[in-house]
């Protein structure tokens, strides 16, 4: 099977010139001006973009929730992630207590198997860090799962102390694995809803109000020095403001190896979303909590500078009706985290390119070009040259629309950025050679994405 790209503009993180591209059997084989080779499916771009797939590095599909799960499936997530223009993701497989890191990740390989439709990658919570589970690490690299996130919250379920962080990081010096770390003072939190439940504070808005930003700086200064110490690089989850961007920046600086990730909600929603009536301020609860807009600036110019590497979505959907709904008078009970799988593109494209926060090669290395090399996919993933997978998204840089979960394909009953008129999309979607998305109509099947194993972060 081959494809002919035509006329297209190549934009990828580091170059922009007019080409074709020519496919053949799931690999890019070809990409110049002017190529006339025989083939089965010939596709016009002129006038588009033609960028490396989309890769999302953060999402928690088919996630087990006290006794809910999280909305999407492999098939339905990876569904709306591909007409999104995101071509693979890493998901979060997460080691319950007592449990090997292997069981944990054969239930999500169990999970995606015979339903993604894009490729799919592993990383995994550690949330026990016993010895035996530790001397797993090694092994587990060498199935390609190659990063570990770790929790400075939650005491009791996902935490684990410093003493035990650094224990991991030590493991992951030896093996050469990536961590990756939720940074949020996890005590100081607990402490403050306890606090704030007993004086009959329970709406949504408390959630945000109980986990100020400086908690979030802290455990990310706190990360840095352990990681120093350690000597191993680590990559700061989810980041959401100043105070955190100053950890990250001062380390960086000093030439450390810190990235850091943050995810659209950050960048275009705030407290504010909280606060809205009728519980609808329940939508936007999610971890660490939306901020004050006062930060959005400062995530802004970090994804410029070169502080924050990657976007990614946190996609984790529960719906409004009935799930959220089971916080109705006590904020805790809500289930934590929203969805957002389909629209990273949309947005960053809209808000970052259209309104010239950023340039397209750089939301391109932002979205697709840094996730696959920090997380050791490129240049397999994320980049358009001959020899790599065939990952391709055709972006019409003129369609406009505006986000409603009336017209979404995530299987969840909002959208956070209802409303938001954009202008850019996906057009066609192909992914390792298949054409599995046009024109709004997705022409693949369930079970075609593949497990990615992935190289180190640091070659051994
Ligand atoms: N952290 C995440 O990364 N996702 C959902 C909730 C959380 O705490
Ligand atoms: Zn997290
Ligand atoms: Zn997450």
């Amino acid at each position: 099977m081959s494809v002919l790209i035509k006329n297209g503009r190549v934009v990828t993180a580091s170059d922009d010139f007019l080409a074709d591209v020519f496919i053949q059997n799931e690999k890019i084989t070809k990409v110049a001006e002017n190529i006339s080779l025989a083939t089965t499916t010939v596709i016009d771009a002129a006038n588009k973009l033609v960028i490396p797939g989309g890769i999302d590095v953060h999402t928690h599909i088919d996630m087990p929730y006290g006794d809910i799960k999280s909305t999407d499936d492999f098939e339905t997530g990876t569904i709306a992630a591909a007409f999104g223009g995101t071509t693979t993701i890493i998901d979060f497989a997460v080691q319950s207590k007592g449990q090997s890191l292997f069981d944990a990740l054969n239930i999500w390989k169990q999970k995606a198997d015979g339903k993604a439709v894009i490729d799919y990658g592993f990383h995994i919570i550690i949330t026990d860090a016993n010895e035996k589970y530790l001397s797993e690490l090694d092994k587990v690299v060498n199935e390609g799962v190659t990063s570990f996130k770790l929790f400075t919250a939650y005491p009791g379920r996902l935490m684990l102390n410093d003493s035990d962080i650094f224990r991991v990081m030590q493991q992951a010096k030896q093996n050469g694995a990536l961590i990756m770390m939720h940074a949020e003072n996890g005590y100081v939190i607990d402490k403050l809803i306890q606090q704030t439940l007993a004086e009959g504070k329970t709406e949504p808005i408390y959630h945000a109000l109980t986990r100020p930003s400086a908690l979030e700086g802290e455990a990310t200064n706190r990360t840095i020095a352990l990681a120093k110490v350690a000597d191993v690089p680590v990559y700061i989850v989810h980041v959401t403001c100043n105070e955190a961007i100053d950890a990250i920046k001062q380390a960086r600086m000093q030439g450390q190896k810190v990235f850091g990730e943050t995810c659209p909600h950050y960048l275009l929603l705030s407290e504010d979303d909280l606060r809205r009536p009728n519980f609808e301020g329940a939508k936007y609860v999610l971890s660490p909590p939306l901020r004050e807009k006062k930060h959005q600036q400062t995530l802004w110019d970090s994804l410029n500078d070169n502080v924050l590497q990657t976007i990614a979505t946190d996609h984790c959907p529960f719906n409004f009706r009935q799930h959220k709904e089971l916080g109705r008078y006590d904020f805790t009970k809500i289930p934590n985290g929203a969805p957002g799988i389909e629209n990273r593109l949309h947005l960053s494209y809209e808000f970052g390119v259209n309104q010239k926060r950023f340039s397209l090669n750089r939301w391109v290395e932002l979205v697709s070009t840094n996730p696959a090399k920090i997380f050791g996919m490129y240049p397999q993933k994320g980049e358009i040259a001959a020899g790599c997978d065939a990952d391709i998204v055709i972006w019409n840089p003129n369609t406009a629309h505006t986000i409603s979960a009336q017209t979404h394909h995530m299987r969840v009953d909002y959208n956070m950025f209802e409303g938001f008129k954009v202008t850019g999309n996906a057009e066609t979607v192909i992914a390792r050679g298949e054409v599995i998305v046009e024109k709004n109509k997705f022409l693949s099947k369930p079970g075609r994405g593949k497990f990615i194993k992935r190289n180190l972060f640091i070659k051994k």
